[in-house]
């Protein structure tokens, strides 16, 4: 019996290239780092169900005959991401949350006009707990002429010079997340055929129902940030409540609230004057990719794009979700902290 199927098929590949048509200037040269990416993802997915088994396999002495070492997931992550792109003649220099200085391409191969930044395992700390965790990456231009070895001034640069990012997500099936500045599409991994497949086209942030933060830490959060929670909850004049929902895996709490619709937030506390995450390598394309999908993300002070990052790992408060949402943090923060 023949096949039949009203739904169009769209594998991340040909979506990636249907996106650079957009732009007739296009060399193809972003289509391929973005379609890396999603190589990388597929590698890194297999892995991440796989973990726990390491352990099983690495006592039975089976990895040490094939050659392989039982390997951090997330040094896993990095390496692979760095192998599938120091030699493409794409990038003039790399970033990972995993490595303290940027990433020289090795000198044997050229230098492309491109950078690539990436959080290789967002959340690995709840790897253990089989719990969602994640891929994030961006690309910018390179700042510094064309040519020779890109430079950390060519990393630093602010959120709003973000060409293209995305997430990859790894939870009970792995999504590929991604944007040019063109709206937001997700692909979910078809484990039986090995693609990623287009499943959520131009996603736009829904009504607000969720906020996630860690209220562990309220008391030592700040007097504004401390009243905005509560109005979350429905207390300090809102007439509305949200739900709670914290999984303490950034990229899977954001995603939730991407689709759920809601405000994720990591404030400045007492121990973390600056926050916990970066941002350049969580807050700033975390931030890309909601706003491409209608929301806003701020410092609590500041848009998160407008921010000129000067270090690395620079680290940030962070207030991503519904506009409506983020702009009262802003408010709450702006009348009780001063
Ligand atoms: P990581 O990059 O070391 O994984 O840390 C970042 C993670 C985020 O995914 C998550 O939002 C946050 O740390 C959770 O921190 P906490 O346990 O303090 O709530
Ligand atoms: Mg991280």
């Amino acid at each position: 019996m023949p096949l039949r199927t009203n739904k169009r098929i769209v594998t991340i590949e040909r979506h990636i290239l249907d996106e650079q048509a957009a732009f007739p200037d296009a060399t193809g040269t972003l289509t391929a780092i973005l379609y890396d990416m999603a190589v990388a993802a597929k590698l890194i997915s297999s892995h991440t169900t796989r973990a726990g088994l390491a352990d099983i396999i690495g006592a039975t002495g089976e990895v040490n005959v094939q050659g392989e070492e039982v390997q951090l997931l997330d040094e896993y992550a990095h390496r692979i991401i760095f192998q599938l792109n120091d030699h493409t003649g794409r990038l003039c220099v790399m970033g990972s949350e995993e490595e303290k200085e940027i990433i020289p391409i090795p000198s044997k191969y050229t230098c492309g006009k491109y950078v690539l930044l990436f959080d290789p395992l967002d959340g690995s700390s709840n790897i253990d707990f089989n719990v969602s965790v994640g891929t994030i990456f961006s690309i910018f231009r390179r700042k510094t002429e064309f040519d020779g070895p890109g430079t950390l001034e060519d990393v630093l640069q602010k959120g709003s010079d973000i060409v293209a990012a995305g997430y990859i997500v790894y939870g009970s099936s792995t999504m590929m997340v991604y944007s040019t500045g063109n709206g937001v599409h997700g692909f979910t991994l078809d484990p039986s055929i090995g693609e990623f497949l287009l499943s959520h086209p131009n996603i736009r942030l829904p009504e607000a129902r969720f906020y996630s933060a860690n209220q562990g830490y309220q008391s030592r959060w700040s007097d504004g940030v401390q009243r905005y929670t509560r109005w979350l909850r429905g207390e300090e004049g809102n007439t509305q409540s949200l739900s709670l929902r914290y999984i303490g895996s950034m990229i899977a709490d954001i995603h939730r609230n991407l689709l759920g619709g809601g405000v994720f937030y990591y404030p400045a506390d007492t121990k973390s004057p600056n926050g916990k995450l970066r941002m350049l390598f969580e807050a700033q394309p975390m931030s890309f990719i909601i706003e491409q999908a209608g929301g806003y993300a701020s410092t609590g002070r500041q848009p998160i794009r407008d921010i000129q990052p000067t270090q690395l790992h620079q680290r940030t408060p962070l207030y991503v979700g519904n506009r409506e949402l983020v702009e009262k943090a802003e408010e709450f923060i702006a009348k009780y902290d001063g």
